[in-house]
């Protein structure tokens, strides 16, 4: 067995009694009410899914295994002579709650090497789509085409013992995201390369794999790096994180899930926001004549985007109240390497004009920047040019995030998900009763 997954067994029967204890013990425990505005509107806010993976706090932004981001660039460790750490380490935290050793993340490193190989009707599906589909829709087929290679699957129609569920997880889950950045450069080789593919580097750690087999010289590994760590997580309640909960709840494998949290991801409200910036940038690029704007005639920008009736992209959050670290992560990365950027000056004036405008306008509950504003001007920087590709490179961070969960879920038997639905009339009936009180 390898370290990270008997380190993960130990944690694991460590961890289910607190578990059990909680259920048997205090299930009955009253930790949230829902309101009627919750049950219509989206169940903002409402305490219903349990993780220890991450927590996403109002003020301060996301935490993975109770480290805050910057504490997370900090600790992990970094391939020699890179900026920024190993994403095998940031999947070993996640999956254990400890900071892996070099060997430890050499190890992960070396397993995802060696389950890389793509079986070669995955080629063949993405090759079969026309080429004018969304990457997003060609990214979410081919891995739901291996479906048939889940040992989840096999095992559990052998006959496994509950228990032991979270073993195959555990296995499909591996094999599945040492493969994501294979997919994704040959989805973009596809579309945008004439079919022009570099292949893999069994030598080198995820995101510097990515980065070769995209072309893209140095530090556009420490881009990917980032990028995939930075979108890993942000607890369970987002879109992409729930479905795959969700999906996974009724015991769908690994593939099942993924493909499905990649198709919420797809939403322009969540990940494929990162496009949609950089659609509106450009519209602004385009606008200004190529020439640096003022801050005058970016304000002019963002109100004619909200008198149209459309959202500032790359701004708000359902939870968070403050600008996500995620954006000031690569805010840094960019004073640093990319402050003469055409397109960073533009990203920086808007978040010096759009905070106060959404204030004056008076809806967004966070008038503050998310991930989604920063992360495709780098990429646009580096090359990457075709913004419809930007939410796969998300979606490949995120599989990181929610696989670990799955793992866990599997791990502590969280049942099916099933809430209860209520009829409108149900509700106008409960609204009385609270009005005669
Ligand atoms: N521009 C204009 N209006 C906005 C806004 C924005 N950036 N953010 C919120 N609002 C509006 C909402 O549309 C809503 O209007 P209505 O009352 O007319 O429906 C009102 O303000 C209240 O919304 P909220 O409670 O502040 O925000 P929600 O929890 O409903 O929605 C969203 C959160 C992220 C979807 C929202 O802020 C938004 O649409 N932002 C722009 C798209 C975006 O950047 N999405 C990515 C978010 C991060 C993420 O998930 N990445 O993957």
């Amino acid at each position: 067995m390898s370290n990270l997954k008997q380190k993960l067994k130990d944690k694991i029967d460590l961890w289910r009694p607190r578990t059990a204890k909680l259920i048997k013990e205090h299930g009955d425990v009253v930790i949230d009410q829902v309101t009627i505005g919750q049950a219509i509107g989206g169940m903002r806010g409402l305490k219903s899914l349990v993780t220890d993976i991450s927590y996403l706090d109002p003020q301060e932004g996301i935490r993975y295994r109770g480290y805050t981001l910057p504490e997370v660039f900090e600790k992990l460790p970094k391939p020699t002579g890179a900026e920024m750490p190993y994403v095998e380490g940031a999947l070993y935290l996640l999956l254990t709650g400890d900071i892996p050793t070099d060997k430890e993340v050499a190890d992960v490193a070396d397993e995802f090497n060696k389950r890389r190989i793509l079986p070669r009707y995955v080629y063949e599906v993405i090759d079969a789509f026309p080429s004018v589909s969304h990457p997003m829709a060609i990214f979410s087929t081919a891995i739901l085409t291996m479906h048939r290679e889940s040992f989840f699957s096999k095992k559990y129609h052998a006959g496994i013992n509950k228990n032991d569920y979270w073993d195959p997880m555990y296995e499909d889950s591996l094999n599945l995201l040492a493969k994501l950045p294979e997919i994704a450069s040959y989805i973009y080789a596809k579309l945008y390369r004439d079919g022009n593919r570099i292949q893999s580097n069994p030598n080198m750690d995820m995101g510097g794999n990515y980065a070769h087999m995209m072309g893209i010289p140095k530090p556009y590994d420490d881009v990917s790096r980032m990028h995939f760590i930075i979108h890993a997580d942000h607890e369970s309640g987002n879109v992409s994180a729930h479905t795959g909960h969700l999906v996974g709840s009724s015991l769908s494998d690994v593939y099942l899930s993924i493909s499905a949290m990649i198709n919420g991801l797809a939403g322009p409200l969540h990940g494929l926001a990162n496009q949609e910036v950089l659609r509106w940038l450009q519209d602004l690029v385009h606008r200004m004549d190529g020439k640096v704007p003022t801050r005058e005639e970016i304000k002019q920008f963002v109100w004619d985007t909200l008198n149209s009736g459309q959202v500032i992209p790359g701004y708000g959050h359902a939870v968070l109240r403050k600008t996500d670290p995620r954006y000031s992560l690569q805010r840094e990365f960019c004073l640093n390497h990319l402050k003469d950027d055409l397109l960073f000056k533009y990203t920086d004036i808007l978040y010096q004009v759009v905070p106060d405008i959404l204030k004056e306008h008076g809806k967004a509950k966070n008038p503050w920047p998310n991930v989604d504003a920063q992360s495709g001007v780098i990429q646009w920087h580096y090359g990457v040019t075709e913004y419809d590709f930007y939410t796969v490179l998300f979606g490949i961070g995120r599989s990181i995030g929610i696989t670990a969960n799955l793992i866990w879920d599997r791990a502590l038997g969280y049942p099916l998900e099933r809430p209860k639905s209520v009829t409108t009339e149900m509700l106008e009936k409960m609204a009385m009763k609270s009005k005669m009180k």
